[in-house]
């Protein structure tokens, strides 16, 4: 008999296979519920996480006898898109399907999906000049270009576009986003660069799972240094060696910085949904396949959640199927 800890429930979206829940959201959830593990054996049963009625995705806790005909595993925080299909060896011998699925209510379906797109701008006068950094060590490599600079305003001179601002899709509280199929695969490695001691780019946006390879292309050592709510890391990264990276989706930016070069700076985050864009040198991004309906939309720039437009909370906008919204022109201004 094989250990069956804790349930989870599948819901099918549109022929989409998805987890009601993600780890981080609702890691208060299920917490207690691993002191129901029984090492060989599913007593007492585990509660189950199903739809609610009338939501699209958000679960909420019934109660449950039966482990409903299907298997039960531990839910990873460190990657919350996890397999909706439990392996038949993960089942106890007495949760063995009965042939009489739980009760619930019809899935929701996802009505179609929609792009969303724009161009942030900086919205001062004054396109502000980045301050000249302390260069302390390795002058020869990380000076071999010119001054180093801290460029928190990243703005095209000639539109006035701002890069490295990253907008995104808030999901509601315990929501876990339909994933378009099209982008139901782990992306593939996402390059962090260090050129001259220069985190290349400086802010940066991933999706749960995707490997992060940290390049150092210098004579000298550097250190990846993570610093989140839920990722704490700190990865050395030899002389012209790369080295991969994992971190764990959360709802905050990461600082990045460098053990061996205090003035290296950026920023990073790791969504567990693909709603995600980082604005170009233009300032402009495009989110594709975003699930249609109400979505809240957030701005984020390294000196904070843009205010009077879309804070942490994020702004409503009613997207139709198939529709390309474009929200125009935003304007980001100096705190
Ligand atoms: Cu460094």
């Amino acid at each position: 008999m094989l250990c069956c800890p804790v349930m989870k429930s599948a819901i099918v979206l549109g022929g989409l296979a998805l987890l009601g829940y993600s780890g981080y959201e609702a890691s208060h959830l299920y917490s207690d519920y691993l002191n129901l593990s029984k090492p060989g054996c599913c007593q007492p049963k585990a509660p189950v996480l199903t739809p609610a009625s009338g939501e699209e995705t958000s679960p909420v806790l019934v109660s449950a006898n039966k482990c409903a005909g299907a298997c039960c595993s531990i839910p990873s925080r460190a990657d919350s898109v996890v397999s909706a299909t439990p392996a038949a060896s993960d089942c106890c011998e007495d949760d063995a399907p009965t042939g009489t699925p739980i009760t619930t209510k019809a899935p929701a379906v996802v009505e179609g999906w929609a792009t969303v797109k724009g161009q942030i701008v900086f919205g001062g006068d004054t396109i502000p000049k980045p301050a000249e950094s302390k260069v302390t060590s390795d002058q020869d490599t990380c000076l071999a270009k010119g001054p180093a600079f801290d460029v928190v305003w990243n703005v095209n001179p000639s539109n006035k576009g701002l890069a490295g601002v990253v907008v995104f899709i808030q999901p509601e509280r315990d929501e876990k986003l339909p994933v378009h199929p099209d982008q139901q695969a782990t992306p593939a490695p996402f390059v962090l660069d260090q050129p001259n001691c220069v985190f290349t780019p400086r802010v940066f946006a991933i999706r749960a799972g995707q490997v992060i390879t940290a390049k150092n292309p210098d004579p000298c050592a550097h250190n990846v240094v993570v610093k989140g709510l839920k990722n704490d890391l700190n990865v050395q990264v030899p002389p012209k060696t790369d080295k991969q990276l994992k971190l764990t989706s959360e709802t905050n930016a990461m600082a990045i910085s460098c053990g061996s070069h205090p003035w290296m700076r950026g920023y990073g985050w790791c969504f567990d949904h693909p709603y995600f864009a980082v604005t170009d040198k233009d300032g402009k991004f495009e989110i594709k396949n975003v699930p249609a309906g109400s979505r809240k939309i957030v701005i984020w720039h390294e000196t904070g959640f843009l205010s009077g437009y879309a804070k942490r909370d994020g702004k409503v906008l009613s997207l139709a199927a198939g529709a390309t919204v474009d929200m125009g022109t935003v304007k980001a201004m100096l705190k």
